[in-house]
């Protein structure tokens, strides 16, 4: 097959595989060796061990790994830190610097065509530096030279709708805050987030059936589940400390069902790591293992609904009836839909067993209280609002909802990235939101929608956006069809990155860039009035200090904030925020938060409070008068209507053990048992008969959509446990095969899970 040669996409290069069995149990002492061994190369030991000490403490830093909450009351011996949350620290903490000096060493078109692991090893940026047109060198800029060159380019924009603003899930309450606050006063609503790539389809879902855009458990409740369903998600490596929750559902009685094309290593059994005791025991977690193939969700919750029906002929009990009559809305019409479909049918698609549907029907019927947690495999699919409406279905059937030991708990990403939605950090802002700002801060906010993420690519692409503004992340490697990206991001004019680390968005770069470099969460934020700290939303809607401790890696750096500001003041021409006075101390973003944003009062005094607090969750409390009908809606939703050929395959691109999203920690996905490889391609063993492949043979993947090829060279077939016509391989490499056009529908999030495939023989 011929192709265009590519240019953006990470090298297509082995890097010499080892492979091993794939291990019984996640975690345990190997979980700490690794975490140390990480700490080690990147801080050093000492510095390291401190750091760790005070992560997720509550006088500490927040863990930049994931969202998973704390507890609220006892947090661990050893500390509250897993091993991906000690890397993710590491990364952050590193020792390795990309100064001034490295920059004019080095050629931006050479460093493109490293990995992003090797672009990531480079360290942290130590000062602002500037790319101008033509030049193949970044060189240093001064902040006030920075701020200025922006707020031109800003000028000089024909509308408001040409600039696009960019966040990613790690940024604080108070930057995102001011964040929106810049963008909507210079007067768009261009403000795509991570999250339209994300839980974008949990949001959508969840707001439309049940009234609010965030899950309704809090920690807490995984004590007294009876039944704990664990959807299309890897906590295992992603949400490690989700594990030590659900092994205390099993303590207290409560069952565990796993619903995964693979099975997860760490879902399967795990060695609490902080509990010496059980190194080499451990805890068997999951009790059903339900093996679906990629995108068949729904057939699956379907067939387990059938059956519940069809059980509650005989035993009213198992469906909540009176819930249903009180509380929901639409109940006639779903069961009407349901009953259309044919249970056999049903379990054919899934590719499970149907004693393990049946088995499941059971646990279902016997659980008076469910939670189900999801992540990615849901969400990223063309029907991925549909799967997470169908889990509300089989919730609402439950009355599993708004009472203790139950409920919804979409597993979030990135550390903020909850809250930056609550800080308006959306394209889509409510009115009474705007409404707030307006009165607070006397002007005359956006109203019209402004672009997500994929429709940021396509206006930049058609050249309808010039400016393009990052407010961390890592855009070109994060997001769909890397190869379209990468000239959308090229057509700018230009390219803003606020980053900690070097990575593959600064080397794609518009016609002149910037690289301004901030604070990370571990380190030291001194401003006029002193140490600040910040604060941050988890998974469940708690709200809690993080205050780094560190001595920041380099002088130059300025804090989120502190950066926004600077934009703010070099671009608006007339504005009523006091940008200086706030930066200054950070309690005065707060009050004007507590101002605007509802469920934030006395933000202050209660953010001082150990733990932090609950934001109000109607879900929670069982009130669903948000939704359009004041009640909790049943949906109707559609099965896959993805048809593969014979030699055509679904592949879902997904993490290794070893990578924070697109930065690349180590080559290794130890629980999955491949070493020192990423371009690998997980294959059932008959699929390969079929198509006359043998492990380690080297394929090329072909992506298919609506007419469109799009090609990824070099992957190395390894045989593993996969449903038939199932495959899997790991982002942002596999990005180049997702299409942008492919997307869910309402939601819009790139069907990363969801792209049909073939294969060529190298
Ligand atoms: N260490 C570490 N932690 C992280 C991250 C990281 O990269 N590294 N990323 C953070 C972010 S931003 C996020 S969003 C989360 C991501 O957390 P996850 O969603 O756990 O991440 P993925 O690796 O994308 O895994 C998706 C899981 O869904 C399964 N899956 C795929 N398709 C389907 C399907 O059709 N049906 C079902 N039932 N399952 C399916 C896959 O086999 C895999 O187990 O983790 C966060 N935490
Ligand atoms: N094919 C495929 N694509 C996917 C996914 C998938 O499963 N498959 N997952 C999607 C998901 S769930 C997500 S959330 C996105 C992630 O998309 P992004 O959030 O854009 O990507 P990250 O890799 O998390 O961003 C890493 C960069 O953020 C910067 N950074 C780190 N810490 C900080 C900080 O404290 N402040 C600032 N300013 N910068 C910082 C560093 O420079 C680092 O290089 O990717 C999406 N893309
Ligand atoms: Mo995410």
């Amino acid at each position: 097959m011929s192709r265009k040669k590519t240019t953006a996409q990470p090298p297509e290069t082995f890097t010499g595989i080892k492979t091993h069995e794939v291990p019984k149990s996640a975690a345990g002492f190997k979980g700490i060796v690794n975490a140390l061994k990480h700490v080690n190369s990147e801080v050093g030991i000492v510095k390291g061990v401190s750091l760790l000490s005070k992560l997720n403490q509550k006088h500490g830093f927040d863990c930049p790994g994931c969202a998973w909450p704390d507890p609220d009351e006892k947090r661990a011996f050893l500390a509250e830190y897993c091993e991906n949350g000690a890397k993710a620290i590491a990364e952050e903490a590193t020792k390795h610097r990309v100064s001034p000096l490295f920059f004019a060493t080095h050629k931006v078109s050479e460093l493109a065509k490293l990995s992003d692991y090797e672009v990531g090893k480079k360290g942290r940026v130590t000062e602002p530096v500037v790319l101008k047109p033509g030049s193949d060198y970044y060189e240093p800029i001064s902040w006030d030279a920075a701020f200025e060159l922006i707020g031109e380019a800003l000028d000089q924009l024909n509308s408001p709708d040409q600039a696009i603003f960019y966040t990613s899930g790690r940024t604080s309450n108070e930057a995102a805050y001011l964040y929106q606050l810049f963008v909507r006063q210079f007067g768009t609503n261009n403000l795509p987030d991570c999250s339209n790539m994300c839980h974008e389809s949990s949001g959508a879902a969840l707001s439309q059936t049940l009234g609010i855009g965030k899950g309704s458990v809090t920690l807490d409740d995984f004590n007294h589940a009876d039944l704990v369903m664990v959807i299309g998600q890897n906590p295992g490596t992603n949400h490690p400390r989700m594990l030590s929750a659900l092994k205390d559902t099993k303590k207290h009685g409560g069952k565990i069902i796993t619903v995964n094309p693979l099975p997860e290593v760490g879902l399967m059994a795990f060695k609490d790591p902080q509990n010496p005791v059980k190194w080499f025991s451990g805890d068997k977690l999951t009790d059903v293992f339900l093996q679906v193939k990629i995108n068949q969700d729904v057939a699956l919750l379907k067939a387990i609904m059938l059956l519940l029906l069809e059980m509650a002929e005989t035993q009213p009990d198992v469906i909540d009836l009176d819930f249903i009559k009180s509380k929901t809305h639409n109940y006639e019409a779903f069961l009407a839909d349901l009953k259309r479909y044919d249970i056999d049918a049903l379990i054919k698609d899934s590719g499970v067993a149907k004693e393990k549907v049946v088995e499941t029907a059971k646990m279902v019927a016997d659980s008076k209280k469910i939670i189900v947690c999801w992540a990615m495999g849901l969400t990223q699919h063309k029907n991925g609002v549909d799967n997470i409406r169908e889990v509300v279905n089989l919730l609402l059937l439950k009355g599993s909802i708004g009472k203790q030991g139950a409920g919804t708990c979409p597993v979030r990403g990135h550390s903020n990235v909850q809250g930056d939605r609550t800080m308006g950090i959306w394209e889509k802002p409510k009115d009474v939101f705007l409404d707030a700002l307006e009165q607070e801060f006397e002007f005359s906010a956006p109203r019209h929608h402004g672009y997500d993420v994929v429709e940021a690519i396509e206006a930049m692409h058609k050249h309808k956006a010039k400016v393009f503004i990052g407010m961390g992340g890592n855009f070109v490697s994060a997001t769909p069809d890397t190869e379209f990206t990468a000239e959308a991001l090229r057509n700018c004019d230009l390219t803003v990155h606020i980053s900690t680390k070097l990575n593959r968005s600064h080397l794609i770069h518009g016609k002149t860039a910037l690289i301004l470099p901030c604070l990370g969460r571990s380190e030291k934020d001194k401003q006029a009035t002193g140490e600040q700290f910040v604060t941050v939303e988890n998974s469940m809607g708690v709200v809690h200090q993080s205050k780094g401790h560190l001595e920041p890696v380099s002088e130059h750096l300025l804090s989120e904030p502190a950066i926004v500001a600077g934009m703010a003041i070099a671009t608006l021409k007339s504005t009523k925020v006091p940008w200086d006075t706030l930066i200054e101390n950070y309690d005065r973003i707060r009050n004007k938060i507590e101002a605007t944003i509802a469920g934030f009062d006395d933000y202050n005094q209660r953010v001082r409070v150990k733990g932090g607090f609950y934001l109000p969750n109607n879900a929670r409390d069982g009130d669903f008068a948000p939704t359009t009908t004041g009640k909790a809606n049943f949906t109707i939703n559609q099965c896959s209507d993805i048809v593969l050929e014979d030699n055509q395959y679904l592949l879902m691109t997904i993490r290794t053990h070893d990578q924070y999203n697109t930065t690349i920690y180590g080559l290794d996905d130890r629980y999955r048992g491949v070493l020192n490889e990423r371009r690998v391609l997980f294959m059932n063993p008959e699929d390969m008969i079929q198509e006359g492949l043998q492990k380690m043979d080297v394929v090329n993947l072909i992506g298919h959509y609506e007419g469109e090829t799009r090609i990824a060279e070099k992957f190395l077939i390894i045989p593993y446990d996969i449903p038939r016509q199932s495959t899997a391989t790991y982002f942002p490499e596999a990005n180049v095969l997702v299409p942008i056009k492919n997307v869910a529908h309402t939601s819009n999030t790139p069907a990363s899970k969801g792209v049909v495939i073939t294969m060529e023989k190298q």
